[in-house]
């Protein structure tokens, strides 16, 4: 039953699921890849897909969006080459731990009863919250690459997305940028008011999510956990060793 991870390990995406793995007791080997060349990813899915994570279970390839993807490769692959391995996922951007959630997480991650308040809550921290700290950690993140080729690459590929010099004005920017995250994440601490998760006594899909966010931020100790947020804090430190029973 072996269990591949492609990732980055800093990756907002991918450390949900290495969590997520962890608290399900799931053993699996993870596969860094470099963030200018995709080329292990694209070859992997026969060209369906370059972004990470990408979970490889027995033969069976899961990453967003892979149900579609794998329809629309099965109708381009012609006839006489190798068939693509095949695919599973309903693409709602988190094709990768419901997937996880199905086969080891017994519904612990997606439960019915939170499917609601989850499809708010998920998308709000991997888009507003997730957008306001990925900056503070890619002023240490992107220096710090090593290959130089690698790390002008990954620069352009958020100067393309950002515009030029994006990375020193977030620098410049970080003192302003780490008291709008903090903002942000007020709410958080508050709905740990009398419950040790988000939703409840045990973690779900939305606890990993933040998680991911949050060990981001502090991956390698390039920025402090926000400050004035005590019950987030204290979450943050049950989410790093978490276990499901
Ligand atoms: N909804 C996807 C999002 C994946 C995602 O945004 N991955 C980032 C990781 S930092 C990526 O690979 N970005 C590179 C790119 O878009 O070129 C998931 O959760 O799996």
């Amino acid at each position: 039953m072996a269990v591949l991870l492609y990732q980055l390990p800093h990756s907002p995406y991918c450390l949900p699921i290495t969590r997520a793995l962890g608290a399900l007791g799931v053993a699996f080997e993870g596969v860094d890849i470099s963030n200018a060349d995709r080329s292990v990813i694209i070859r992997l899915t026969h060209g369906a897909y370059y972004q990470v994570p990408v979970l490889a279970h027995d033969g069976t390839l899961v990453y967003d969006g892979s149900d579609v993807a794998a329809e629309v490769t099965r109708r381009t692959v012609p006839a006489d080459s190798a068939a693509p391995p095949p695919h599973v996922g309903a693409s709602d951007g988190l094709d990768v731990p419901r997937y996880i959630d199905r086969v080891w997480g017994r519904g612990r991650l997606f439960p019915l009863e939170h499917e609601g308040v989850q499809a708010i809550l998920v998308p709000h921290i991997e888009g507003e919250i997730e957008g306001a700290t990925f900056k503070l950690t890619d002023v240490h993140y992107v220096p710090a690459i090593a290959d130089l080729v690698e790390r002008v690459m990954t620069l352009r590929h958020k100067e393309r997305r950002f515009g030029r010099g994006c990375v020193d004005q977030w620098r410049t920017d970080h003192v302003a940028m780490s008291a709008r995250a903090a903002t942000l994440l007020v709410p958080f601490d508050a709905m740990l008011i009398g419950q040790p998760f988000l939703l409840g006594e045990q973690p779900v899909y939305a606890d990993f999510a933040l998680y991911g966010v949050l060990a981001n931020l502090t991956y390698n100790d390039w920025n402090p956990f926000p400050p004035g947020l005590p019950r987030l804090a204290d979450w943050f430190a049950r989410m790093k060793t978490f276990r499901f029973a």
